[in-house]
């Protein structure tokens, strides 16, 4: 979402003179895209309920919406407006019928902009684990907190953007630059936040690569991701096939435009591929002021529209609501799909359970006073109590703790400078070091980096309750501790050889809505150098002592060539962005409490030129719709190092211990696969069945003498406007220009498709691989990360990166010498390759050529290779990376 909780109304309101401009248009124009990319017209919507798993809910839900007016059906589909109730997003409701107003909050790691949270690990912290259980663990301390606000909906988890690009400013809300580790952490996530009764909602779909050009305006549409249909289906689409299938309630669209049209009214994107080939079967909604067009949204596939205001918000405005209403009585939007929107909206809330006992909200995003304005948009607003300050943190300090903790990667140790003992002298040096000395939540939406970097910046953020910093917890284990909390090296007395220097530097990104420190959300001022000259901070400290420890808390990948071969740095940790936990959880692995066990949720290369263009560097300003061209295809990150042959400073995978592990491999066939294409899908089950008769006018009139709140958005019409809208729709004389290629006709569903998240043949599990795992060291317990990539066999007609993950296991804690089995699936979609001409999932091999699965702790260090044909493994072979 783009808007702030601090109410920045001022520069909305010198926006307004503009409004009347940017609607005149159903669907706008749309700006040339490059030659071969199109932006394709499917219509209509697939109706929601056809698989069995919603069966139930589809049932109540139809029973519902069977009850509901006209004015009900549109109330529930829209927000009531910008800063007009609790949340950061209130939908309308049918209280008649007992639907409530659902509640949407931000953020992915924790209840935004209220108190008594937990502000968890980001996102890229908790991918940086490697571990399901602490992905999944994370995920139901996250939904008992929304749940005990009262939200009912859960805007995250954030897997678009993917992390194309490492300049990409909003990169830390997901899980790291791969689709298979942003698929495991989001179906996790998920998994624990629903479990909970609360919605999850997986965004932004998709290819929100950059913050910079994002947002339509009335000047100047979003950039353009004008993507193949390969890349999308193996790359950026594969972390939203992964959720659809844990069950995800909501899907909100992204920001900018695909292929030239914008993704909350892109057909091709919303009816076609999560509709129908993906089979989602809850609600998709906008993200916040990014809804372009009333008529035009609708009939591509759009279900609510957040907050429910025109681009320009808190005038009153709405494409939808009470025009909604209108474009169904004039006959433009079939009630047909109005019906679609509403029941996928109530089903979703039924197949979560909030039917039953869902608290509403007690809490305010609009102020942290007990008492405030209930409808702070209408300036003229009731006061009443807001905040019932719930407490709902529990003891989910521990899960972020440990989160945290498991994220810390260790990149480098010479000498075994780690783990250090406490009775080592330390000097610790930068400002990331201790806590904000202005309050850990000093800076709203945590547009700055001041003290030590939790979070990044904007609405993706909480608010700490406390913060646990680093040089507390490091003077808690240590005598001899003195800091130098400045990032400017300060004079210092004569070291002893043996005295350590620990020097914390920062990166930090955010939000296109905020700049900080000359940065636009995207890196685009400090690029992939470290902050507040932190690069400088870590010479001038190797400089001077022998035993230098670096600290990096930061969203995403540096360039660490100033300093990474320089003798005395000796150790480098990224903790990543540890949330309020950043304490304790580091100075367990300084101390050795705990070996390290994160490890690269991406890779770290030598020089960003190492990097295709198309990735390395933002698309700059342009004249109309600025295009960003995926040109790089599906190699982005370690796909594309290893096809050039690039080595990076630090893999994709990479991560030490304090220990070391072996890895021995056995490898079994499951399901034979038999043919390229998946067992064809089964058909569609039947769908609710509603009147499409376009309902009387009288349904949308407002109820006499009911006290409206200015501008707070309504489904109603002025009777007169009702009654002339009804007469056009009955009339049937003056037709809407519906795009090319539009159809009322539902259609049997693509031959990808079939449950949710596609054909349920494609997660038929082909191999399983049983790793031994050894701790092989004498001194250290540790947790391994055992990984498994891909190689797709030599001579088949698609081209495909040299290895790709398709799955991995954290240990439990082995004491050396200790060893344990877990098993890495491979399914058939693992071997598959999105053929463009069959349009579905084919495996490359008919002929019986073998797949290398490589089993290892980094894309770099694979250690063992076990084959799909003889179904042996071998150790000792040299891999290809
Ligand atoms: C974008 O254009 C490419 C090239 O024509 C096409 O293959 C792909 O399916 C399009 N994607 C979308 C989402 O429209
Ligand atoms: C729409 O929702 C608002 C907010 O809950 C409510 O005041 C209004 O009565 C609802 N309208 C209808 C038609 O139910
Ligand atoms: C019906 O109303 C909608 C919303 O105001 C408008 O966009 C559309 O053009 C109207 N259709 C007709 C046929 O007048
Ligand atoms: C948290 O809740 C308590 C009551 O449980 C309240 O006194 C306090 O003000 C709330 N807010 C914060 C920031 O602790
Ligand atoms: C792990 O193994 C490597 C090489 O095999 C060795 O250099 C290193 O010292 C070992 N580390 C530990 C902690 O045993
Ligand atoms: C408005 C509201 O429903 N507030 C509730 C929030 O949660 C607390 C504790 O569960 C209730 O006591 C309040 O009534």
């Amino acid at each position: 979402m783009a808007v702030g909780t601090s109410l920045p109304w001022l520069g909305l309101l010198t926006l307004a003179v503009f409004d009347s401009v940017c609607y005149a248009n159903a669907v706008l124009p749309r700006d040339a895209v490059p030659d071969g990319y199109v932006a394709a017209p499917y219509y209509p919507t697939p109706h929601g309920g056809w698989l069995a798993s919603w069966t139930d809910s589809y049932a109540k839900a139809e029973a519902l919406v069977a009850k509901m007016t006209l004015a009900e059906k549109t109330n529930i589909t829209g927000g009531v407006g910008i800063y007009m109730g609790p949340c950061v997003g209130n939908t309308g409701s049918a209280l008649r019928l007992g639907f409530p107003q659902m509640c949407l909050q931000d953020s992915a790691l924790g209840v935004a902009s209220t108190d008594n949270v937990t502000a968890f690990p980001a996102g890229i912290t908790t991918g940086a684990t490697w571990d399901k259980s602490l992905m999944y663990a994370r995920g139901v301390a996250l939904g008992q907190e929304f749940r005990g606000k009262g939200a009912h909906v859960y805007l995250g988890p954030t897997v678009g953007p993917l992390g194309r690009k490492p300049l990409g400013g909003r990169n830390w809300e997901g899980f790291g630059s791969d689709p298979v580790l942003q698929a495991v952490a989001a179906a996790e996530t998920i998994k624990g936040v629903q479990q909970q009764g609360v919605i999850a909602t997986i965004k932004h779909l998709i290819a929100n690569e950059q913050e910079m050009y994002r947002m339509y305006n009335p000047f100047q549409p979003g950039y353009s991701s004008n993507i193949d249909d390969r890349t999308l289906h193996e790359v950026y689409l594969w972390p939203f096939a992964e959720s659809i299938r844990a069950g995800v309630g909501s899907v909100m669209t992204a920001y900018n435009a695909v292929n030239g049209s914008a993704c909350s009214q892109n057909s091709y994107l919303i009816n076609g591929i999560l509709k129908d080939e993906l089979g989602f079967q809850g609600f998709v909604m906008s993200d916040w002021l990014s809804h372009i067009s009333g008529v035009g949204s609708a009939l591509a596939g759009l279900d609510m529209s957040m907050p429910g205001d025109t681009q320009i918000p808190l005038f009153g405005q709405s494409l939808w609501k009470y025009e909604l209403t209108r474009s169904v009585l004039n006959g433009s939007v079939p009630l047909d799909r109005l019906n679609d929107m509403a029941t996928r909206i109530v089903a979703a809330w039924y197949q979560l359970g909030q039917d039953k006992n869902y608290p509403p909200p007690n809490f305010s995003s609009n102020t942290h006073d007990r008492n405030g304005l209930l409808y702070p948009a209408a300036v003229l607003s009731p006061i009443g109590q807001v905040n019932w300050f719930v407490n709902v943190q529990a003891d989910h300090y521990k899960v972020a703790r440990e989160v945290a903790q498991d994220a810390i990667t260790l990149l480098k140790n010479d000498a075994s400078l780690l783990p250090l003992s406490t009775s080592r002298s330390i000097k610790v040096f930068g400002t990331d070091a201790q806590v904000n000395p202005d309050g850990p939540n000093a800076c709203g939406n945590r547009a700055c980096n001041k003290g030590t970097l939790g979070m990044g910046w904007g609405s993706g953020v909480a608010d700490y309750p406390y913060f646990d910093d680093p040089i507390t917890a490091i003077k808690k284990r240590a005598g001899d501790v003195k800091l130098y909390a400045t990032d400017t090296f300060p004079s210092v007395p004569t070291p002893n050889d043996d005295d350590v220097a620990i020097v914390f530097i920062t990166s930090d990104a955010g939000e296109n809505s905020f700049t900080v420190e000359g940065n636009h959300g995207d890196r685009d001022a400090s690029k992939l150098s470290a902050w507040h000259n932190g690069d400088t901070l870590v010479q001038k400290a190797a400089a001077k002592y022998k035993n230098v420890i670096v600290v990096v808390h930061t969203v995403g990948p540096l360039i660490l060539e100033p300093w990474i071969d320089l003798p005395s740095v000796k150790s480098v940790l990224f903790a990543h962005l540890p949330g309020q936990e950043a304490g304790e959880s580091l100075a367990n692995i300084i101390f050795g409490d705990a070996s390290p066990s994160g490890h690269l949720p991406y890779s770290i290369t030598k020089k960003s030129t190492d990097l295709p263009d198309s990735v390395a560097n933002l698309r700059g300003f342009a004249i109309g719709q600025v295009q960003d061209t995926y040109s790089e295809g599906l190699y982005i990150d370690y796909r594309y190092l290893n096809k050039v042959g690039t080595a990076p400073r630090f893999a994709f995978g990479h991560g030490l211990s304090y220990t070391n592990f072996t890895y021995d491999a056995t490898i079994a066939s499951v399901t034979k696969l038999t043919e390229p294409t998946p067992t064809p899908r089964a058909a569609k089950g039947p769908t609710p069945q509603f009147s499409t008769a376009i309902p009387p006018a009288s349904e949308a009139y407002i109820p006499k003498g009911f006290n409206v709140i200015w501008r707070y958005l309504y489904s109603w019409l002025p009777n007169g406007e009702a009654d002339a809208a009804y007469a056009v729709g009955v009339a049937g004389t003056k037709k809407y220009d519906y795009p090319a290629g539009y159809s009322t006709t539902q259609t049997a569903g693509p031959a990808a498709g079939g449950d949710q998240g596609g054909n349920p043949a494609l997660w038929d599990v082909a191999y399983e691989i049983s790793v031994t795992v050894k701790n092989t060291g004498s001194k250290f317990p540790g947790k391994a990360s055992a990984q498994a990539y891909v190689q797709f066999p030599d001579g088949i007609p698609y081209d495909t990166p040299v290895v790709q993950l398709r799955d991995f296991e954290k240990t439990a804690v082995l004491n050396p010498g200790e060893s344990v089995t877990v098993t890495l699936k491979i399914t058939r979609k693992d071997v598959s390759v999105w053929d463009t001409r069959v349009q579905n999932w084919v495996v490359p091999n008919s002929d019986g050529r073998r797949f290398t699965v490589w089993i290892g702790e980094a894309s770099d260090k694979l250690f063992t290779a076990c084959y799909t044909d003889s179904l042996t493994c071998e150790t000792g072979v040299k891999s290809p990376v």
